[in-house]
């Protein structure tokens, strides 16, 4: 009887957890493409030291094996030998409503050589949570954290992506799984030691 009463209150934690969790990102997974570009998103940027010829790939490839989640993610970087001068670009989802409340920022990212962070940005361009990637995490990794939004409003997430080295022709990098949610339907707060002493 016991067991059924922790299996219970088991499935009505998880149905709640179920519920909250809305991810405020659209097009998180990359998997909506329109003409070869990703529904949501903005990219900009390319080559900094040198032509647009030097521009490195973007793209989104369908490949479920390679994919964190889903069948396709974003690809980015420099693949072949012309493609070898230094290059810097970012990718954007504009119109994201947040109020004022605790939020959990989250991706899985695959980097090589090259740079990659994300900032989420107010109205005023000022950045209120900045995650860094870590060079050399070639398999899928996650980066998460938290932010207080203290001034309800429209907010931006902008990844940027850079390579400041001329010559390295095999830098790349790779974001799949973008993820903004309400912090609260996050399980691990619940087991916060300041929630368990009164
Ligand atoms: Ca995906």
């Amino acid at each position: 009887m016991q067991k059924n009463i922790l299996t219970t209150l088991l499935l009505l934690l998880f149905a709640g957890v179920g519920m909250a969790q809305e991810n405020l990102i659209t097009n998180p997974g990359f998997e909506n493409i329109t003409d070869n570009a990703a529904d949501s998103w903005t990219i900009a940027g390319g080559a900094t030291g040198g032509a647009a010829a030097n521009n490195p790939s973007i793209g989104y490839p369908n490949n479920s094996s390679n994919a964190h989640g889903g069948n396709r993610y974003l690809n980015g970087g420099s693949s072949w030998g012309s493609k070898t001068k230094t290059w810097c670009y970012t990718i954007t989802q504009t119109d994201i409503t947040l109020a004022a409340q605790e939020y959990q920022l989250s991706f899985y990212y695959k980097l090589q050589g090259c740079t990659l962070k994300a900032d989420l940005v107010d109205v005023g361009d000022n950045s209120v949570l900045t995650l860094n990637g870590v060079k050399g995490n070639t398999s899928w990794t996650q980066l998460s954290g938290n932010v207080t939004i203290t001034t309800a409003g429209t907010y931006t997430l902008v990844f940027t992506a850079e390579q400041t080295v001329d010559g390295q022709t095999n830098d790349y990098f790779q974001i799949d799984d973008v993820r903004l949610m309400d912090a609260s339907a996050d399980l691990r707060p619940s087991l916060r030691a300041s929630q368990l002493i009164p």
